[in-house]
């Protein structure tokens, strides 16, 4: 690769996910800091980058790249063994659960953040339900034989994206009263080794997650920026 990777973040935003990936891989990558508290991914300069609006964006030597999900899956395809290799039945499991994680597992998540995006008032009255479809989804995936990733010490795409998905249930949106990850021992399991690898550790000291930001998550407390 010839021009940096420059990845457009605010801490643990979903950004997160990206620079998991980028760290595992050991790609070298810049950061440029949006403010969340000005609303810097509204910004003209942003929009530019993301019509969407939404952090993340990843610059890469062909143009910025919006929505985590291709961009961790872009990172895959240029070094190393997030994804199994293609052609593989392993391959079409893990390409199944990045989808379900970015349009299922994510769009649950967001209404849960913004329940007022969805419903065009207040809407706070829609977090019950989309709390519930959580677990619901959750359940499905704890209980799933086509995700060995979740099981394995090595990392991978899939669990780039799950790790800092488990942390924000349980932080955000007042996951605090309704969020146990310990009723799914299999993703206890599988947040408490991914928070004991390098990349996460290095991850959560650049973002200010604590030393358990997936398994026992604790608010941000971020060098630069904020989260929200
Ligand atoms: N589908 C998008 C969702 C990204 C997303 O929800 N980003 C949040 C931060 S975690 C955001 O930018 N929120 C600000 C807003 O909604 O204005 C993706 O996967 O990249």
């Amino acid at each position: 690769m010839t021009a940096p990777l420059r990845l457009h973040y605010a801490p643990d935003n979903a950004s997160l996910c990206v620079r998991l990936a980028l760290t595992e891989l050991a790609l070298p990558y810049e950061t440029v800091l949006v403010d969340r508290a000005a609303q810097g991914q509204k910004s003209a300069a942003f929009l530019r980058l993301n019509p969407n609006g939404l952090i993340p964006v990843l610059e890469t030597p062909h143009g910025p790249m919006f929505e985590t999900a291709a961009i961790i899956l872009w990172l895959a395809e240029q070094k190393g063994n997030l994804m199994p290799p293609p052609n593989t039945p392993k391959r079409q499991n893990a390409l199944q659960w990045m989808i379900w994680l970015a349009n299922t597992l994510h769009p649950t998540l967001r209404m849960i953040f913004y329940p007022d995006q969805y419903t065009g008032c207040d809407g706070t009255a829609l977090r019950p339900s989309a709390a519930g479809r959580l677990i619901a989804h959750l359940d499905v995936l704890a209980a799933s034989q086509t995700a060995p990733w979740l099981d394995h010490d090595a990392p991978s795409a899939p669990g780039c994206y799950l790790g800092p998905m488990l942390r924000w249930a349980a932080l955000y949106g007042g996951g605090n009263t309704w969020f146990d990850l310990q009723r799914w021992p299999r993703l206890h399991a599988f947040a408490q080794r991914t928070e004991q690898r390098a990349a996460t550790i290095a991850v959560a000291r650049a973002e200010g997650l604590g030393p358990t930001p997936f398994s026992a998550p604790s608010p941000c407390d971020p060098p630069e920026g904020s989260a929200l």
